[in-house]
């Protein structure tokens, strides 16, 4: 049964236990070494170490057990990375975090046994590759798995490899050794763009078709964090980290976007960009009328951001689409329309909340700029206000009602 939480302080001994019959001095040199080659001191490290800690809400006392484990257990583990169907976005979005940084030289050390993308073998050498690293490391390799599987008609719709094998077949026949399985993606989660409607090739996520524990580290692309994190969780505690019911670490996942938004203050006062390129855009107010889809998203985009912390879809002034959820190409779409069907009640100018469809209706017609905002407001209050009042007499007339009787 999946746990929500862990009680790390009470692990604190297994995982001394572990870091003293796994480390390696000269593991630990290597990393020290190939850090210092990449421009980084232990110092760099070491504030690296206390963010990833944290993110992971893990308590600072892990934090020299975090670094200790990254630097210095050994051997180092297996790591074989497969794609499927996809557009490869999450190995670059994974690539545009490393070069060089701290996770290049973390990822560097790991022993990566294949990867179709990065790997310089090809054809039947790669296979062969492949084949060995399996037999190789057997019952013991992390399985990273990019991309969504076609599942109709036998899976015929995406053959890998020089045995022209399905993905289906390669997926069942390469996960039965793996000790974890790691989904990066949204593809690989649950099925992504090519599960979109009318999924004409019956594509599916990794958990839908094996139905074993898996972690979903989804977003369309992911964050290399997210990855990261969860491969130092299971190094350290040689664990998965507690997961949601779609399988995704709430370390990571555990926190809504609109909760964390730079924007938040803007939604929460009623101040919203209402046509791209308009002044509330200039200003960077809140996103919600151009379709944001926020409120409905759990991801720590806002927080970790992308391209090393570079900036993300809200701060770059689109709204969120909502890619790390489940079928968020059907359930999210139209991506520049708000979801009112989704019972999201926003504050309307003055305070008061309205759907933003009942904003929307009087926004068009008035002058879009502060005078019609301010107007539009006005007008959503003075008619909450009315109804307000008029409930209030109602209740009044109901009780005066009853008293009389
Ligand atoms: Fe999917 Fe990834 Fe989106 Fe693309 O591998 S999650 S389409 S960013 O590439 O699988
Ligand atoms: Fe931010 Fe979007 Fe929420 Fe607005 S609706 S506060 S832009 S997450
Ligand atoms: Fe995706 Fe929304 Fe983050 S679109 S990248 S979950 S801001």
């Amino acid at each position: 049964m999946k746990k929500d939480t862990l009680d790390y302080e009470a692990l604190l001994p297994e995982v001394d236990e572990r870091l003293k019959n796994s480390c390696s001095k000269e593991q630990e040199q290597l990393f020290y070494n190939n850090l210092k080659e990449a421009g980084f001191t232990r110092r760099d490290f070491l504030k690296w170490t206390s963010m990833i800690t944290a993110a992971l809400t893990l308590p600072p006392i892990f934090e020299p057990r975090v670094a200790k484990a990254i630097a210095a257990i050994a051997p180092r583990p297996t790591v074989i990375w497969l794609h499927f169907a996809e557009c490869t976005g999450c190995t670059e979005s994974f690539l545009r975090t490393i070069n060089p940084s701290i996770e290049q030289v973390i990822f560097d050390t790991v022993n990566l046994a294949f990867h179709d993308t990065l790997m310089m073998a090809s054809g039947k050498r790669a296979e062969e590759a492949l084949d060995s690293a399996i037999a190789k490391y057997k019952g013991n390799y992390i399985l990273v798995v990019e991309g969504g599987i076609p599942t109709k008609d036998d899976g015929i719709y995406l053959r890998i490899g020089s045995n022209a094998e399905t993905g289906l077949q390669r997926l069942k026949r390469i996960s039965k050794d793996a000790k974890y399985i790691v989904n990066f993606g949204t593809c690989s989660s649950f099925g992504g763009v090519q599960a979109a409607y009318p999924n004409p090739t019956g594509a599916k996520g990794v958990h839908d078709i094996l139905g074993c524990e898996v972690v979903n580290v989804s977003g369309c692309p992911p964050n290399a964090v997210n990855m990261i994190g969860t491969l130092v969780h299971i190094l350290l505690f040689d664990r998965v980290p507690p997961l949601d019911l779609s399988y995704r670490p709430i370390w990571a996942y555990g926190g809504r976007i609109h909760d964390n938004c730079e924007r938040r203050a803007h939604f929460d006062a009623g101040e919203f960009v209402q046509e791209w390129g308009d002044e509330g855009a200039k200003k960077g107010w809140c996103l919600y009328k151009m379709g944001c889809k926020g409120p409905l998203t759990y991801n720590n985009c806002p927080r970790y951001r992308f391209n090393q912390g570079t900036n993300w879809p809200v701060g770059a002034g689109h709204g969120c689409i909502g890619c790390s959820e489940p079928n968020f190409w059907d359930t999210m779409a139209p991506f520049e329309e708000p979801n009112d069907k989704a019972g999201i009640r926003i504050p309307a100018f003055g305070g008061v909340e309205a759907t933003s469809d009942a904003i929307g209706e009087l926004v068009t017609g008035i002058t879009i700029g502060a005078v019609g905002v301010h107007a539009a407001g006005s007008i959503i209050k003075a008619k909450a206000e009315k109804k307000k009042k008029e409930e209030e007499k109602n209740k009044n007339d109901q009780n005066n009602t009853g008293e009389n009787k």
